[in-house]
C-alpha cells in the first residue's frame, strides 16, 4: 500500500475563476424557483443550486450545483518556499522533501451537482439492499492482497494491519448511519453510482479529480478547502487532531493545538462547508474519484475537462482524512492513488452528477 501520512506538498500561483453562466439541469429539486418557471423557457433559467434524491426508506441525497469556470490547477512551490524549506530543517542547509504538480490552466466547462457530503452508511445500504452488492472486502476480490477478503484496519495501537473479516458490514471504528461509509473499494464505488444512475435514469458517476479540486478549492482560489491558513482552526474538519491523539496515543502526528471532537471518521456535515456547500471534502475520510493515476498527466491534459490517462493501474483519491495530520496532505491540489481493489478504514467516496447541455 502507498502511505498517506509521509507525502509533502507545497502550493503557490493565482487561480483565475471566471464563472460563467449556469446552465439548466434536470432532476428534482429543492428550489421553488423551479416550479414557476415557465415550460416553455427551459434554457433561460438558472439551474438550482440544490437538488435532492429520494433514495427510498425515508434515505435521500443532497447535491449542491457546481458552476462552470477555470482554475489553476495543481501546484508548484514558489522561490520563496523553496528557500523556506530549504532553511528550515535544522538550520542545515538541505532542501526537505516535496511534491510539484504541474500548475496549469483548466477549464470546467459543464456545470456539475456534487453531493454535499460523503457516500454515507445509509446511503450505501439503500445501494445494497436494491442490488445484493457484494463488496471486494465481502468477495475478496478482484485479486488485491492476494485475493484475500477483508482491508486494512486501525489497530489500537494506531497501525495499519490487514483484517479478513471487516467491511463495510463489520467495521473496526465507530459506523453510525450517518458516518461515511468505508471498506469500500473503487469498484464499490463504481457500482453505486451505476445503480443510481439506472434508479434516477441520470448518469451519476464519481467526480473526475479536476472536479473535484475545482470544487474544492471554493471559486476563491484557496489553499484548503476552509481557506488559506495553516494550522486549521474552528470547525475546519475532522483531522487527526488533539481528540485523536487521546485514543492513538502511539500516533507520532497529529494537528497540535486543534481540537475536532472525534478521534475516528465523524458522522458527515458536522464541520463548516466550503463556499459551495460542500462538507467534508477534506478530512474525515479521504474520497475516490473516476481518473486513473498518471504521475506526468497534467504535463499533457486537455485543458478542458481533463478526464484523465486512457488506462492504468491506479485510481486517484483526494482530500485527507481522519488519520492524516500533514499539512501537505490537505492542499486542494494534494493527488493520492491506490489500486481499485484497495480499501480500508479512512477512504471513502460522493457522487456527481453533469448537467446536460443545452
Ligand atoms: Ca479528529
Ligand atoms: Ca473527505
Amino acid at each position: 500500500m502507498r502511505s498517506r501520512t509521509s507525502l509533502f506538498a507545497t502550493v503557490t500561483g493565482i487561480m483565475v475563476m471566471t464563472q460563467s453562466a449556469f446552465h439548466v439541469c434536470g432532476g428534482q429539486t429543492n428550489d421553488k424557483r423551479s416550479s414557476t418557471q415557465p415550460a416553455t423557457q427551459p434554457t433561460s433559467r438558472p439551474s438550482p443550486k440544490e437538488m435532492s434524491i429520494d433514495l427510498g426508506g425515508g434515505v435521500k441525497m443532497e447535491l449542491v450545483l457546481i458552476p462552470t469556470g477555470e482554475f489553476m490547477m495543481g501546484y508548484e512551490p514558489s522561490q520563496a518556499e523553496l528557500a523556506a524549506r530549504f532553511a528550515k530543517f535544522e538550520g542545515k542547509q538541505v532542501l526537505l522533501p516535496y511534491l510539484s504538480y504541474h500548475y496549469h490552466k483548466v477549464r470546467i466547462s459543464k456545470p456539475f451537482y456534487m453531493a454535499a457530503t460523503e457516500v454515507t452508511v445509509k446511503q450505501f445500504k439503500r445501494f445494497v439492499d436494491a442490488t445484493d452488492h457484494k463488496t471486494d472486502a465481502e468477495n475478496g476480490g478482484p485479486p488485491f492482497e492476494d485475493g484475500k477478503k477483508g482491508g486494512f484496519a486501525i489497530t489500537k495501537d494506531g497501525k495499519e494491519e490487514w483484517q479478513e473479516d471487516i467491511s463495510w458490514r463489520k467495521p473496526s471504528i465507530e459506523q453510525t448511519d450517518d458516518h461515511p461509509v468505508v471498506w469500500v473499494s473503487w469498484n464499490d464505488a463504481k457500482a453505486f453510482c451505476e445503480w443510481l444512475s439506472r434508479k434516477e435514469s441520470k448518469e451519476y458517476r464519481l467526480p473526475t479529480e479536476a472536479e473535484w479540486e475545482y470544487a474544492a478549492r471554493g471559486g476563491d482560489d484557496r489553499m484548503f478547502t476552509w481557506g488559506n491558513n495553516w494550522p486549521p482552526r474552528g470547525k475546519a474538519g475532522n483531522f487527526a487532531d488533539e481528540t485523536a491523539k487521546s485514543k492513538f496515543p502511539h500516533w507520532t502526528k497529529i494537528i497540535e493545538g486543534y481540537k475536532d471532537g472525534y478521534a475516528e471518521a465523524a458522522p458527515v456535515g458536522r464541520f463548516d462547508a466550503n463556499p459551495y456547500g460542500l462538507y467534508d471534502l477534506s478530512g474525515n475520510v479521504c474520497e475516490w474519484c473516476r481518473d486513473w493515476y498518471g504521475d506526468n498527466y497534467y504535463e499533457s491534459s486537455p485543458a478542458s475537462d481533463p478526464q484523465g490517462p486512457d488506462s492504468g493501474e491506479y485510481r486517484v483519491w483526494r482530500g485527507g482524512s481522519w488519520t492524516i495530520a500533514d499539512t501537505d496532505a490537505f492542499r486542494c491540489a494534494y493527488r493520492g492513488n491506490f489500486k481499485p481493489g484497495y480499501r480500508d478504514f479512512a477512504l471513502g467516496f460522493r457522487v456527481v452528477y453533469s448537467c446536460p447541455m443545452h
